[in-house]
């Protein structure tokens, strides 16, 4: 097959499916925890937290700024990454599963590593799980985690089951636990704003260690991989546990931002960041990574959880979700607008910012281009490959027809362009009011244009009924169809 080179690729580097010869990068997607677009430095100039690694990233690479998780909580929007496909098409319509959930990916499905190990990749998945292990209805912690990562299509993984407040507190590796959680904790703190669930833990388990160690856990499987296979690709899903709650920063961060607890535990995320970019730099794989760094939903933008969910902003006068209306679990844009940085060097163009609307769920698709191939049929339902927006190509059109958000209480909404419709009245997550219950002739739902009104502060549900019937004949018809790809 004859291969095409594009312009803007490394030599060598060739985006055709024939790689003949060739080297694939590797790709490391690092998915931060409840960060938020204003977190950032890069993303907002205001922001009361230093993060000089990610800042970098985005000098030498592409920002997105209108890039979206698919669900604005945790689990739906890593079924998603990993499948390319909307949570809300699974068996979890809303919220979050919790750390005995039994798998909520089927094992018969495509997942970006399965995907990437079928063309050569070594895949490894290392953080934050949150997709459930086993097939019991209560996870046994006794017997092989299985089905887990490992049996879709990671070779390697080490972590933790689900969200660092959620119990059993352990770490996993592969499909077994490192020490069993043999103990119990009661809830507990691990600094004026750290908080977890009681339940069972393993002996010796520290939350406020458990970004350090994951962080060394990713750094160990860059330099091993290396020094075994230095010529084969490899995938590395980096999942971290942070910034979510327990707000657990460590000692050598502590006082770095102006924005508390919450602000230091950002500085650790970056110098995460900052630890796997070294890595990858001391092993020569500077240019032959694509590294993304994101987040998986917006900031809760809280220090003490459900009673002062904005303290953040009144306390420090930090913005964690920058000027986007709500928070984490919203449907309105602070729920799921999301930091997206991608650096490749030689093929992403450096110190550029990108204004394509993306999902996470973009990842299959993207991969699938790397590697030169067709998606099938049955996978990557929802996904798009966003890799020309990378690489900086003039494109003429948007790369998605529109795309789907969706609330933790299972509100929908869908955004074309500047017009982004929401299913419903309220935030649908954590933002009062929830929901909303019209009057007779109060809209049903909201209508923003983004253009005129970035902080969906304009509801003109009303004023354009022709808009609000053509993007809910659409979304019904994304619902209805299975997919979003087009065939
Ligand atoms: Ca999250």
């Amino acid at each position: 097959m004859a291969s095409l080179t594009l312009p803007g690729f490394a030599e060598g580097l060739q985006l055709s499916g024939d790689w003949e010869g060739t080297k694939k990068p590797n790709i490391v997607f690092i998915m931060a925890d409840d960060m938020g677009y204003g977190d950032l430095g890069c993303y907002n100039k205001d922001s009361k937290i230093p993060t000089p690694n990610m800042d970098r990233l985005a000098a030498e690479g592409m920002r997105f700024t209108d890039a979206h998780s698919p669900s604005a909580v945790c689990t739906p929007t890593r079924y998603g990454v990993l499948t390319g496909r909307y949570c809300w098409r699974s068996r979890l319509k809303r919220g979050v599963l919790n750390g005995y959930s039994p798998a909520l990916i089927d094992t018969r499905r495509m997942t970006v590593a399965s995907l990437l190990k079928q063309h050569g990749y070594a895949t490894a998945c290392i953080g934050k799980w949150h997709l459930g292990l086993g097939t019991d209805k209560k996870t046994d912690f006794n017997k092989p985690l299985t089905p887990g990562p490992n049996a879709l299509g990671f070779d390697y993984f080490y972590g933790i089951s689900a969200s660092l407040d959620m119990p059993p507190y352990c770490y996993i590796e592969n499909n077994r636990p490192v020490d069993k959680p043999t103990l119990t904790t009661e809830a507990g703190k691990a600094s004026e704003d750290g908080w977890w669930r009681a339940g069972a833990i393993a002996p010796g388990f520290r939350h406020v260690e458990v970004l350090p160690r994951l962080t060394e856990k990713a750094v160990e499987y860059i330099d091993n991989h290396t020094g075994k296979s230095p010529d084969r690709p490899f995938f590395m899903y980096f999942a971290l546990p942070a910034p979510h709650c327990p707000i657990a920063p460590a000692d050598f961060v502590k006082g770095r931002s102006k924005a508390g607890g919450y602000g230091d535990f950002v500085v650790e995320v970056d110098w995460t960041v900052g630890q796997v970019v070294k890595t990858l730099e001391r092993n020569g794989h500077t240019r032959d990574t694509l590294i993304i760094v994101t987040s998986d939903n917006g900031s809760p933008a809280r220090t003490k959880v459900k009673r002062e969910p904005y303290s953040i902003i009144e306390i420090y006068g930090h913005y964690p979700n920058g000027n986007l209306r709500g928070i984490k679990a919203d449907i309105w844009d602070g729920g799921h607008r999301e930091p997206f940085i991608a650096r490749w060097p030689g093929n992403v163009p450096a110190g550029t910012t990108s204004d394509q609307i993306v999902c996470l769920t973009d990842l299959m698709a993207t991969c699938a281009a790397i590697v030169g191939v067709e998606l099938p049929d049955n996978a990557g339902e929802d996904s798009y490959n966003i890799l020309p927006a990378m690489l900086g190509k003039k494109l003429n059109k948007p790369i998605r027809e529109a795309i789907v958000h969706h609330s933790s209480m299972g509100m929908f909404s869908i955004r074309q362009g500047e017009w982004k419709l929401i299913m419903g009245r309220g935030s649908g997550g954590f933002s009062s009011p929830k929901i909303y219950k019209p009057k007779p002739g109060e809209p049903k739902g909201q209508l923003y244009n983004l253009e005129d009104d970035f902080a969906e502060s304009r509801n003109i549900w009303s004023e354009h009924p022709e808009i609000v019937k053509q993007l809910t004949n659409l979304l019904e018809k994304y619902k209805e169809q299975g997919r979003t790809r087009p065939l």
